[in-house]
């Protein structure tokens, strides 16, 4: 079946027998491809290297089958709407593994088998599983195709639904195999779909390998390798050799009305707002102001001219739409009205994708398993998305091509809390921001399943997502500090207060953007902040608030020390799990913070 001479089909004719060798020029690169063909057995395999051959090929394939379904092309052209199944709609972090040689390398917070092990019961599962199928081999770059900081990799996997969202979240195409073959290496990521029984699922990542292989699912974040499994859990431990970050954080470049620009980057637990405020809309009263997105879910960053870059490895976004409205996220409709992928949202009866924030001027709809009903809150899935490319976004900004990607001035961190955290407070050192990011402690949603709306720990929302130990990652963050010589400032934001009524006390979207000016007067030195332990607060009498009143605004930014000392107490534990990789430098700052919290009790 596999056909060891002859060159790559490139035509509608030759496509379906790819015959090997891919790499012409360094044929030991085709090793753990013929491997895993053996193992697989698929009846055809099918290289990927014209995406919008395959685009139009795959829809065609899977409106045939009924697996996609054509929405109203007035309102939303080229897009369509796939149903999953229904017990695979969301990460299951209890089925990803980190299978380093070595467990302590994989830390307290991930979950570890030993890789002979977990290969040996992945291999059972898969076993000529793609006997009947087609193998799609999809090569990758991720970053931009021109810069030395990108990387490449090839997924291979069964799933129609799989190629076509790679193809819209990522540089998928032949690029990829010439760089491959100039570098030497690649990243191999493998994706069986099975029979999705959730009782046998894995998503495994060889860190020491290069390996990643994912079965029994189909969802995005556990099946589009290219995004969580490379771009976060892989390069997390390429960046920890290389003096780079890779990193769950949204960015975006900021103009101010004189022209001055700046970088900011942001670090929020899933669902907690990022995409939000990666496309941010500048409030009205704020003429002159403008942002450009460079990414809404994942950087790498970079040392450059002595400060830190951001590059983004992805092509599109897997958004959570749900939340998503003309008010909450008016930039986000205007990318995904075309050439969209929705999955599991509901739709309506003119065939328009559908949640409940979206639009209140119907009585029924079809809910995300297909059935038509009335219980409108419950129609879409809470973690249903859409999967659109990137170049649909109308305010990108250019640094997204540049192969040394924006310099980056500030760092947020910030989480989903009704309580106790301010609006707005600012580290008054690298290594205090970085005690900060491993602070984090978020009210969980519905991106990973679990129970919605209780407190995580997730520092730099990266507890999913850290390929190695947590202790050696924040080692590693203390270090880049020390390696970069212009260091962005770290700041900490929390949108979600909420008063005794339980509403919200800071209106959030737009108006978070005065909070972004607040920032970039920090940075240019231009406005006071009060010392606390926990950090600089604005001084209210300087601060934009907008419409909020002084009365509001004192609480957002009042500290009360019970809640910070109760809040450090109960991060004790959490830290200490961690064990002997945390770093004893993140220990000293924790305890000075605990002291000077006390000296105010
Ligand atoms: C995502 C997530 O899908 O963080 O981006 O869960
Ligand atoms: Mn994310």
């Amino acid at each position: 079946m596999i056909n060891t001479d002859g060159n790559i089909p490139t035509d509608r004719d030759r496509r379906q027998n790819l015959k090997m060798p891919l790499f012409e020029n360094k044929p030991e690169l085709n090793d753990p491809l013929y491997n895993f063909m053996k193992i697989l057995r698929p009846d055809n395999i099918i290289f990927v290297d014209n995406p919008d051959f395959y685009e139009t090929e795959l829809t065609e394939n899977m409106l045939k089958t009924g697996e996609l379904i054509e929405l109203n092309n007035n309102y939303y052209r080229n897009s369509y709407l796939y149903r999953s199944n229904p017990d695979d709609v969301a990460r299951t972090e209890k089925d990803t593994y980190i299978s380093s040689r070595e467990e302590k390398n994989a830390g307290a917070t991930n979950n570890w088998m030993e890789p002979s092990e977990l290969k040996s019961r992945i291999l059972k599962l898969i076993d000529g599983s793609m006997t009947g199928k087609n193998m799609y081999i999809v090569p990758f770059i991720l970053g931009p195709a021109n810069s030395k900081y990108s990387e490449a990799g090839i997924q291979i996997t069964d799933n129609q639904y799989v190629v076509l969202n790679l193809m819209k979240i990522s540089l998928v195409g032949i690029e990829a195999i010439r760089r491959i073959e100039k570098e030497g290496k690649f990243v191999l990521a493998v994706h069986v779909t099975g029979n999705l029984d959730k009782n046998n699922r894995y998503i495994a990542h060889f860190t020491d390998e290069d390996l990643i292989i994912s079965v029994n699912t189909a969802y995005g974040g556990n099946a589009l390798l290219t995004k969580k499994g490379y771009a976060l859990r892989i390069a997390s431990v390429h960046a920890r050799d290389n003096s780079r970050m890779a990193e769950h954080m949204m960015a975006l470049e900021i103009t101010s009305p004189a022209g001055q620009k700046y970088g900011i980057s942001g670090a929020f637990p899933s669902a907690s707002g990022k995409t939000n405020l990666s496309m941010i809309r500048i409030p009205e009263d704020m003429p002159g102001w403008n942002t450009q997105l460079l990414s809404d879910d994942i950087i790498w960053m970079h040392i450059n001219n002595n400060s830190l870059y951001a590059i983004n490895p992805e092509y599109g976004f897997f958004g959570v739409a749900p939340g998503t409205n003309s008010k909450t996220n008016p930039n986000a409709m205007k990318a995904f009205n075309r050439d969209t992928v929705f999955t599991n949202t509901a739709l309506t009866e003119d065939r328009k994708p559908w949640w409940y924030s979206l639009d209140n001027s119907v009585d029924k709809v079809y809910g995300w398993r297909g059935n038509l009903t009335d219980d409108l809150k419950n129609a879409a899935h809470p973690n249903s998305r859409f999967t659109t490319p990137v170049k649909n976004y109308p305010y990108l900004s250019d640094k997204f091509y540049d192969s040394d990607g924006l310099k980056i001035d500030a760092i947020l961190f910030g989480g989903r809390r009704s309580d106790l955290i301010p609006l707005v407070r600012e580290a008054k050192t690298w290594a205090q921001g970085v005690l900060f990011g491993a602070m984090i402690r978020a009210e969980t949603t519905a991106a990973t399943t679990g129970r919605v709306g209780i407190l995580r720990n997730d520092p730099m929302a990266m507890i999913p997502f850290c390929g190695y130990n947590m202790g050696d990652y924040f080692k590693h963050w203390l270090d880049m500090g020390k390696l970069v010589k212009n260091r962005p400032r770290i700041f900490y934001v929390n949108w979600f207060r909420r008063d005794s009524d339980g509403n919200f006390m800071w209106p959030g979207f737009s108006e978070n953007f005065r909070v972004i000016k607040w920032i970039t007067e920090r940075l240019d030195g231009q406005t006071n902040a009060l010392e606390t332990p926990v950090g600089y607060v604005p001084d209210i009498s300087t601060f934009p608030a907008g419409k909020v009143d002084t009365d509001t605004l004192e609480k957002l930014f009042k500290i009360d020390y019970s809640g910070w000392l109760n809040e450090l107490n109960e991060l004790i534990p959490f830290f200490t799990r961690i064990g002997s990789q945390f770093p004893d430098e993140l220990w000293r700052e924790f305890y000075d913070m605990k002291g000077e919290i006390e000296k105010h009790l």
